[in-house]
């Protein structure tokens, strides 16, 4: 069902997909929602994922297993475009995360990483201090963000966060300040392995380097 902006009407999904009363689909046609496929669980099957607004401030993710649909909501601003969920695998194990933007700034995105969970559902990859993972992506003219996955010769995989902003721009070249850090990624906790901080250097700098692709996965 397509509203009048051509976005899919979340209403028309109310009888459809089997989530909880909470979250139940939002009224009218200005909400939208994306669905992708990821593996979420690991069983070598695609599932649904899905992200949809439900309200003026409320967004639900929900992942359909073979077996069952779970869900989780999140403050979301239903008055910027929703982003599509990006599947990816931030540690190689088969099971795949996905990429979930919180917020939508002026020129930078933020984004958790969610993963499923037996035992728990659906949940925010965390730091070790038990707050949500933060990624961003974008910067306009004052910065640059983003994010990249690198593999090592072991078959090992970290998450690497770059985050910078604008410190100078002699002779109208802007110069980056910031820093790079390194993630392991397992059970749902990102465990730092390695930060790097730099100074000026330009937006071309290995260090400023970032490629989300990388962690992307495709999944038919
Ligand atoms: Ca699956
Ligand atoms: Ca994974």
């Amino acid at each position: 069902m397509l509203g009048k902006a051509g976005k899919l009407v979340a209403v028309g999904f109310a009888g459809t997909l089997l989530i909880t009363p909470g979250i139940a689909a939002a009224q009218g046609d200005e909400f939208e929602e994306h669905t992708v496929k990821a593996d979420v669980d690991g069983d070598g099957r695609a599932d649904g994922v899905t992200l949809r607004e439900v309200s003026e401030d409320t967004h639900a993710l929900i992942f359909g297993l073979a077996g069952e649909q779970i869900d989780t909501t999140y403050p979301g601003n239903a008055s910027f475009p929703l982003q599509k969920p990006r599947p990816t695998d931030v540690n190689l194990d088969g099971s795949h995360e996905v990429i979930v933007t919180e917020y939508v700034g002026a020129n930078t995105l933020t984004f958790n990483v969610r993963d499923y969970d037996p035992a728990s559902g659906i949940r925010s990859v965390s730091t070790e201090d038990g707050a949500p993972l933060k990624l961003f992506e974008g910067g306009g003219v004052s910065g640059n963000s983003g994010y990249s996955c690198l593999d090592d010769h072991t078959g090992t995989r970290e998450l690497v966060s770059v985050t910078a902003h604008v410190t100078s721009t002699p002779d109208d070249t802007p110069l980056f300040s910031g820093e790079r850090v390194s993630y392991l990624v397992d059970n749902g906790v990102a465990t730092e392995t390695h930060r790097a901080e730099f100074n000026d250097v330009p937006r071309e700098d290995p260090v400023m380097e970032t490629n989300p692709e990388s962690c992307g996965v495709s999944v038919s």
